[in-house]
Formats: C-alpha cells, sequence, structure tokens
C-alpha cells in the first residue's frame, strides 16, 4: 500500500506533464498540417492554371465563350478540383464552373487566397480557394480562381490527432513502468544501504550497499550513530572498576530494567535432607561461581533443573523459591526432570557427547540417539519455562553452556524481539574435532538464535566462526564478528569469565593468613613449617589431576630432599560419578595416590591428600590462604576459575600459581607459572621452583595477578556483555523504526 504511494507521488504528476503536452500539441498540429496542405493545394492551383493558360487564351478571343465553358467541363471532372472561375483583370465574373458557388465574388476570392488557410465552406463540404494569374504572351490576361477540395484535410488531420494521442498514451505507459521499476530497486537498495549502516558496517568500512546515492546520506547516519554510541558510553560512567552497583546502573540505564532470566541446568542452590533437616549446598561449579554475583546484582529469574533431594520441599505452587536463602535476592525457579530424561539429556549428550567433543582430551565422544532425542526434548522444556516466566517480548535472556545449545533458536521462534545471550562456559574445539558430532548442523542452527554468543578466548571464537564456515550456509562478516544465519544475525565475541572480587568486609571477616596456615597443617597432622601445594577441581579427567600427581612424584624422585618436608593436597568435588567413565577416572586417581603415598611413605606426613568430597567457600579459602602453591594443570579447560579464586583468598600478596597454558585463564594470567601439563618434567620443575620462590618475588608476581583479578573480575564480564546487548536493542530498534516507515 505504502509503496503504491510512493509510485503514485511519481506517477501523477508524469501523466499530468503527459496530458498536458497532449492538451497543447494537438491545436498546434491541426494549424500546421492545414498550412501544409494550402500550400500543396496553392502549387497545385499555379500548376493547373499554368497549364491552361494556353487554352484560357484561346478561350477568351472566342465570342461565343463556348470553348471556354467546355475547358472548365472538362477540367473539373478531377474530382479534387470542386470549381473554377474566371475573373478579368477589372475583377469581373467572366465564366465559372456550375459548382463555383454563386455568391462568390472575384474580390472575395483574390482576398481569401490571400490568407494563410485560404477556406471558405460551401454547400459539399470545405475548399481552399486559390487565385492565380493566367498569362498570355504580352503579360497578365485574367485570373483564374481555383476551388479544391478542403475535406481531406479535415480526415488527415483526425487521423495524426489519433496517432498522437495513442503515441503519447503509449510513452506515457512505458515511462510509467520504468518509475515505477526504478523506484522499486533504489527502494531496495536504500532499505539494504540502511540496514548495513544500522548493523555497524559502514561504521568502519566503506559502504557496502547497492545503493551509491546513499554515501551522502551514509555520512550522516554514521555520525549520528557515533554520536548515539558515545552518548551510551558517557552515561556509562569512567572506565572505572566493575562492582554490583554499576552493573545494577548498567541495567536500570541501559537495559531500562527489563527483564532478566538466567537459564542453565545447574542450580545455583540445593536443598538436601540431612535426617529431619532440610540443608542448604552451593555446588561445586564454575559457572554458578560465576553467574550467582550477578544474578544477586541485578535480581530477575534463575531457571535450572532442580536437583536436590528437598527441592520440591521448598518451592512455591509455581516452582519458584527466593535465594540465597534468608537474602531473597532473586527468584529460582526449579523445573524438574525425570530420571530417565536426566540420563539422556545431561549424563548422556551434554557429559558423554559434547563434553570430550569440545575438551580434546583424548577421551571418546558418545554419541546416542536417544540421549540426543532427550536432549531436545529437555532443552524445549527450558525454552517452554522461559516463555513461561517472560513478562514482555523482548526480556534478556542468559542462557548457559552446553547444556542448552538447542535453547537460543527455541526461544527465539516464539519471541522473535528476546535479546539472548549464550555464554558457552567450555572449549570450542577446530572444525575437524566438532564434525565428529552427527548433529553438528543442528547444534549450530539452534545456537545461532543468539543475539550474543559467548566464549571465554577469541580462539575459541575464531573455531567457533570456522565451524559455522565448515558445516552451514550461513553469511559471515569476520571484521564484524557477526553470523547471519536464516533471519537472524548473531554477534560472536570473547567475554573472558572471573569470580566476584571480595569486598573490603568480607576480607576483614577472614581468618588470618597465618592462622589459616596452622588449622589446615594441624587438622592433616603436619608441623608448621611444612611446605603444602594444593589443587581445587571437580573429579573430572579433563583438570589434569593425574598428571598432576606424576608431577608430584617426579619433585619427590628428583629432590627428595622434600620428602617428609612437602606434601601435596588435592581436593576433588565428586561429580557426574554415575559415569563409568569418571568412575574409572575416580578409581585410577585413588590408585596413583595409594602408591605414590606407598612409594614416598615418611612417618611425618603423606606425600598426597586426596580429599575427595565437595567443600564449602570457607574451607577452600582457608586452604587457599594456608597454600604455599596451587597448581591448576587443566588438559584443556574454558578459562578456570580455581586460579582466580586462589589468587583473590591471596591478600597477603604470597603464594604460588603453577597454570596450565591450555586453561583460558592462561591468557591473562602471565605472571603464574605456566606449565605445559602433559610435560611432566616441566611441572615438576615449576613445583620446585613454587617452593624455592623467594617472598619478595612471590609479593611480585602475586601483586600482579591480584591486580588483574580485581580489574577482570565477573562484573566486567556481565557488564560487557550486558553493554554489547543493550547497544544492540537501541540498534534494533532504530532498525525497527526504519522498518516501520518503510513502504511494505
Ligand atoms: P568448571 O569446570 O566447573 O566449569 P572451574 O572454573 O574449574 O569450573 O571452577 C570450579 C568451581 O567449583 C570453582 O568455583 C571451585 O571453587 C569449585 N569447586 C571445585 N572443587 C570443589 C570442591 N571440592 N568443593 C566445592 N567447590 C569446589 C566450567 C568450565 C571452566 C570455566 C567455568 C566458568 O569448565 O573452564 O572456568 O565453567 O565458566
Amino acid at each position: 500500500m505504502n509503496t503504491l504511494r510512493l509510485q503514485l507521488r511519481f506517477l501523477i504528476p508524469l501523466l499530468l506533464a503527459l496530458v498536458m503536452a497532449a492538451y497543447l500539441a494537438l491545436p498546434l498540429m491541426d494549424r500546421l498540417t492545414l498550412r501544409w496542405f494550402a500550400r500543396d493545394l496553392n502549387l497545385r492551383g499555379s500548376l493547373v492554371t499554368q497549364t491552361l493558360a494556353d487554352s484560357v487564351s484561346e478561350g477568351l478571343q472566342d465570342t461565343t465563350d463556348a470553348r471556354l465553358q467546355s475547358l472548365f467541363d472538362r477540367v473539373v471532372q478531377d474530382e479534387r478540383l470542386v470549381g473554377l472561375g474566371l475573373c478579368s483583370l477589372s475583377g469581373e465574373m467572366l465564366r465559372h464552373s456550375p459548382r463555383f458557388p454563386s455568391s462568390l465574388t472575384c474580390e472575395q476570392a483574390a482576398q481569401i487566397s490571400a490568407q494563410s488557410d485560404a477556406e471558405i465552406r460551401i454547400e459539399g463540404g470545405p475548399v481552399h480557394v486559390g487565385e492565380h494569374v493566367v498569362m498570355g504572351e504580352g503579360g497578365p490576361l485574367a485570373n483564374l480562381v481555383v476551388l479544391q477540395d478542403f475535406s481531406f484535410v479535415e480526415r488527415r488531420s483526425e487521423d495524426t490527432r489519433q496517432y498522437l494521442i495513442i503515441l503519447i498514451a503509449g510513452l506515457g505507459a512505458v515511462m510509467a513502468l520504468i518509475t515505477v521499476v526504478v523506484a522499486q530497486l533504489s527502494w531496495r537498495g536504500w532499505v539494504q544501504g540502511t540496514r548495513a549502516l544500522l548493523r555497524g558496517e559502514g561504521l568502519i568500512s566503506p559502504m557496502v550497499s547497492s545503493a551509491p546515492e546513499l554515501q551522502p546520506l551514509a555520512a550522516e547516519l554514521r555520525q549520528r550513530l557515533r554520536d548515539l554510541e558515545d552518548e551510551y558510553r558517557r552515561s556509562l560512567g569512567p572506565e572505572a572498576v566493575w562492582d554490583p552497583d554499576r552493573l545494577r546502573s548498567l541495567l536500570r540505564t541501559q537495559l531500562r530494567g527489563d527483564q532478566l532470566i538466567v537459564v542453565s541446568n545447574r542450580e545455583p542452590y540445593i536443598h538436601e535432607k540431612e535426617g529431619d533437616k532440610i540443608i542448604v549446598k552451593r555446588p561445586a561449579s564454575g559457572l554458578v561461581t560465576a553467574v550467582e554475583p550477578v544474578m544477586r546484582a541485578c535480581s530477575g529469574t534463575w531457571i535450572a533443573h532442580g536437583s536436590g533431594h528437598a527441592d520440591a520441599l521448598v518451592v512455591d505452587e509455581h516452582d519458584r523459591v527466593m535465594v540465597p536463602p534468608g537474602k531473597n535476592e532473586y527468584t529460582l525457579k526449579r523445573l524438574w526432570l525425570t530420571p530417565e530424561e536426566e540420563r539422556g539429556f545431561y549424563y548422556g549428550f551434554a557429559n558423554e557427547g559434547l563434553w570430550p567433543l569440545c575438551h580434546v582430551a583424548h577421551v571418546r565422544p558418545v554419541f546416542r540417539e536417544s540421549d540426543w532425542q532427550h536432549y531436545r526434548e529437555v532443552n524445549q522444556r527450558f525454552a517452554d519455562a522461559v516463555l513461561a516466566e517472560a513478562r514482555s517480548d523482548d526480556p534478556v535472556v542468559l542462557a548457559q553452556d552446553c547444556h542448552l545449545a538447542s535453547l537460543p533458536a527455541m526461544i527465539r521462534a516464539h519471541l522473535p524481539r528476546a535479546t539472548i545471550l549464550t555464554f558457552w562456559h567450555i572449549p570450542w574445539p577446530n572444525p575437524e574435532s566438532f564434525g565428529i558430532c552427527p548433529w553438528r548442523e543442528e547444534i549450530l542452527a539452534g545456537l545461532l538464535g543468539s543475539t550474543i554468543l559467548g566464549f571465554h578466548t577469541r580462539f575459541h571464537c575464531k573455531n567457533f566462526i570456522e565451524t559455522v564456515d565448515r558445516y552451514l550456509q550461513a553469511r559471515i562478516e569476520h571484521e564484524h564478528s557477526t553470523i547471519s544465519f536464516r533471519d537472524d544475525t548473531s554477534f560472536v565475541e570473547s567475554y573472558p569469565i572471573s569470580i566476584a572480587w571480595p569486598s573490603d568486609a568480607e576480607v576483614a571477616a577472614w581468618p588470618a593468613v597465618a592462622l589459616c596456615r596452622e588449622q589446615v597443617r594441624q587438622r592433616l597432622h603436619l608441623p608448621a613449617e611444612h611446605k603444602l601445594a594444593v589443587g581445587v577441581d571437580r573429579f573430572d579427567y579433563t583438570k589434569g589431576i593425574l598428571e598432576r600427581l606424576h608431577a608430584v612424584e617426579r619433585l619427590l624422585e628428583k629432590y627428595p630432599e622434600w620428602v617428609g618436608q612437602f606434601s601435596f593436597v588435592q581436593v576433588a568435588a565428586p561429580s557426574r560419578g554415575s559415569l563409568e567413565e569418571y568412575r574409572s577416572f575416580q578409581d585410577r586417581i585413588h590408585a596413583v595416590t595409594a602408591r605414590i603415598n606407598q612409594r614416598f611413605e615418611h612417618p611425618a606426613c603423606q606425600a598426597v591428600y586426596l580429599l575427595a568430597e565437595h567443600h564449602e567457600h570457607d574451607a577452600l579459602n582457608e586452604l587457599y590462604r594456608a597454600a604455599d602453591v596451587c597448581v591448576v594443570t587443566s588438559l584443556h579447560d574454558g578459562m578456570n576459575l580455581v586460579c582466580k579464586e586462589f589468587v583473590a583468598a591471596r591478600d597477603d600478596d604470597q603464594g604460588v600459581l603453577i597454570l596450565s597454558r591450555f586453561a583460558g585463564a592462561a591468557r591473562e594470567m602471565g605472571q603464574a607459572l605456566v606449565v605445559n601439563p602433559y610435560h611432566v618434567e616441566e611441572t615438576a620443575d615449576a613445583l620446585q621452583r613454587a617452593l624455592t620462590m623467594p617472598a619478595a618475588e612471590q609479593h611480585e608476581r602475586m601483586a600482579s595477578l591480584r591486580s588483574t583479578v580485581r580489574e577482570f573480575n565477573v562484573y566486567r564480564w556481565a557488564g560487557r556483555m550486558l553493554t554489547d546487548a543493550g547497544r544492540w536493542r537501541m540498534r534494533e530498534r532504530i532498525e525497527a523504526r526504519v522498518q516501520r516507515s518503510r513502504p511494505e
């Protein structure tokens, strides 16, 4: 409808101009035609007069007039010649043919003949009047008045008028068609160009749109977008440290208090029964460690699988419970899974399939059709829960991790305006490795329902983009890191995750480092000066626990003076114990620990303490503060938060971090002793170096690590993602406005 209106704007003036042209051209054409024919008839009249001159001269000498009469009768047999009249030089009618009008005198004929059209109307129709001199040998003899039929001129004029009207109408139609097509094409080019600009293409590189006439406007739009972005950045305040207040203010201003919904498989609080009492546990999970402080700062709703035995006892009729217990800062909405669903979705597809697939830690992924079915069904149930919780058609949804790869597209199908931020907490492998997943296209298509897709490192982003490039028909714009697939565009970006930096009040409440050292050593029956290294992990084969034990064994072998002087404490939270791969791995760790302890048996201590149980946060903090060294030797890790927790716990600026180069954290924590965990000798040497590192060097390294983690904390992680989401929403709003004003 709008397109028609736009086209009419071109067409109506065009048609008016054509009608005007026809209106002016037709009388002009008539006059011209009349003049041309009158001139022709004049020439013809002269010719007739010249031809008859001799016969008229002889006829004038005949006193009976019979010769002239018979000459005139013969000549006017020509159907175009209506009549002839012979006038004397003094203007007297001497003779005329029978149809010559008797009312026409010689004087009148001379006057009419002098006019440009020289036309009169007689009984048979219009005639042309021409007066021509009849020349004799001695000069002019008389004037011959020739009357010729003029009606054919009118007929021809009529024909010409018709042809002219048809020509103008045809010309109008062709011009209208060209106008419509050109207007339509130009409009498309315009819209494409404007859209490209709104996507930010024109901001960095010159416009690649098909509408060169947009160039002058592009500069203006670019300027306007830059102004808006500057305004946006200014409103965020100076580049200060990110903290809960700043995050809250970001939500209030940039996201205008929009609803925030987090979705993950793992819940942040688990209610369990202990005798008659219900207790609350925090799961050992990097995801929970990172996302929980963000939720506390922003309120909102967290949808997760209710996995605790007493979870159902504490929720309301909508399966909701306010958490943290006693503080009630946000809503936890629990979703219930049957044991079969949990087996297929969580243990099967996510943990036996995607987890080893993405970590490439030499454990074969297992893909079962039934697991995939469960995975899809459970993702759909999470998506339905999001739809049920959404209070508007454009909530901000934070989907977490590899358990929910299909979720973004499922939400997008019903809430096309939602801003979906998906964060992939584990690594993303290269295209070849990912290619072995039988449902690789479906997984990628599901993730590309996200508005923003986050990974810990640029390297994982690059791997993801290359994987999409390999397996999907999608448009990738590398310079802007966007992927357009079907009708959606996703922005792929790295957001290194972190921890909540402890507040001054929290730190003030911690027991002193000396006290922590003493208590931990007492608990393990160790002397006060005993050196301790710690490892804290979920009991998972990707964490490099076995390689770490081998390194400890090599240290004691290579530097035997440490036997009886040094111990390694491994805290391992039971994880995924119902999977055979995990059970056999855990058995192996127990066996290797026993072997090492036997080999380096000493009356004062064990070489390795394996504490295979869940620890509360305070207990872990005490251990971090008591340790001389923290060892993180993941074979492959998205980020790893343990190393950051260790650093945050050391307000005494002491302690040494040994960190695997295959953990995402190694990219920002260069002051650690970075090792290749597969290289046992290198890790053993790093242990030796850490145990003998002078306090001054420890201080220097730890202070630098602490300032990095303090600045790059989890509020910054969430803040950067939400800032990008805010910017994206602003662009979408502008684009929607352009769309609304765009003709259909
Ligand atoms: P995880 O592999 O679970 O998560 P990781 O970064 O190693 O994460 O953090 C584990 C968390 O569990 C830490 O907060 C730690 O304190 C806690 N934890 C470990 N052992 C524990 C125990 N015995 N008792 C209690 N708590 C324990 C995934 C990715 C990581 C990524 C995180 C966050 O695999 O690479 O860093 O998500 O994105």
